[in-house]
């Protein structure tokens, strides 16, 4: 599979948080817990250096405890603060003191100089990580937009939470280059590349090695199909199982592998982490 994947508006997206970036005190950035270090972008880290980071393992609800567990402690020693966060349903109060602990410092610069600094944190990160559902998590009501579809943010929007506190919510950004196939096709397996761009039928293939690995069984029980063989052996299977079939009786692949991927991005298939910390190299 090859994947092509930086639209020109981005490039436009990443000038305008450059330009915003004087103004910004701390940084949370937000990853996919499903892909900690691929949608960790390095790009992103370059351009918010020097900035306090926190960032934020995102959608934990949806990727295995353990390994969230040891990527959050991993990137809590590297880059400060780490917190793994389910932007549907937990409480603000932990991301919100990890905010507060990497400001703290410049909070207290000023009040040397008698002043209440109001803090500004910009969000950002890959497109469809929840930014905005982490924004609307900290202030408590419905002030971004929200999709489930990457490119549902489109430009900078402040949202004010306090008298000191405001968030920047900013697109989902990818990076120029592509530095490997392998982490773009997990990108694009947990939803933050858009569909127009994508051969799912070919994504799709891939996902099933990629869960192979990650969770052996997963498929076998999710769709009562053996899950060895060749990937197009076992998404014929699926077909089969689910009775999607074309007229001559051939297994609708494509059909097959739409709702594989929807499916997986919905966690039907359970808790799954794609990266594991222990097979990376530090
Ligand atoms: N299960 C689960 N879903 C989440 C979580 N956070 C966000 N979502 C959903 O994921 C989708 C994307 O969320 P957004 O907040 O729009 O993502 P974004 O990073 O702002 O996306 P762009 O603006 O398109 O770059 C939405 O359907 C959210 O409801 C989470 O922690 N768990
Ligand atoms: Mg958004």
């Amino acid at each position: 599979m090859d994947i092509q994947w930086y639209p020109g508006h981005m490039a436009k997206s990443r000038r305008q948080i450059a330009e915003k970036l004087k103004l910004i005190n701390v940084a949370v950035i937000a990853v996919d817990a499903r892909a900690p270090k691929s949608t960790l972008s390095d790009d992103l880290l370059t351009l918010l250096s020097g900035k306090a980071c926190v960032i934020v393992l995102n959608k934990s609800d949806l990727a295995d405890e353990r390994q969230t567990k040891l990527w959050t402690d991993y990137y809590g020693k590297k880059f400060g603060n780490a917190v793994s966060f389910n932007a549907m349903r937990d409480p603000k109060g932990a991301l919100l003191s990890a905010v507060n602990r990497a400001a703290a410092p410049v909070i207290e610069r000023y009040a040397q100089k008698g002043v209440k600094k109001t803090v500004r944190v910009l969000v950002a990160g890959v497109p469809n990580a929840g930014k905005s559902a982490i924004i609307n998590r900290l202030a408590g009501r419905r002030s971004a937009k929200e999709g489930d579809k990457p490119g549902v943010t489109r430009g900078l929007q402040w949202v004010k939470l306090s008298d000191n506190l405001e968030l920047l919510d900013s697109p989902g950004l990818l990076w120029p280059k592509i530095e490997s196939q392998e982490a773009a096709a997990k990108i694009a397996a947990i939803g933050s590349l858009k569909r127009e761009i994508l051969d799912e039928t070919a994504l799709a293939l891939a996902l099933i090695d990629m869960l192979r690995d990650a969770k052996p069984g997963a498929l076998a029980a999710r769709y009562g199909a053996a899950e060895e063989g060749a990937a197009h052996e076992v998404l014929e299977a699926v077909c089969r199982k689910r009775g999607f079939l074309l007229r001559q009786g051939e297994a609708d692949l494509d059909r097959g592998a739409r709702i594989l991927l929807d499916e997986f991005r919905g966690g039907r298939l359970g808790r799954i982490t794609l990266e594991r910390f222990e097979d990376d190299e530090r």
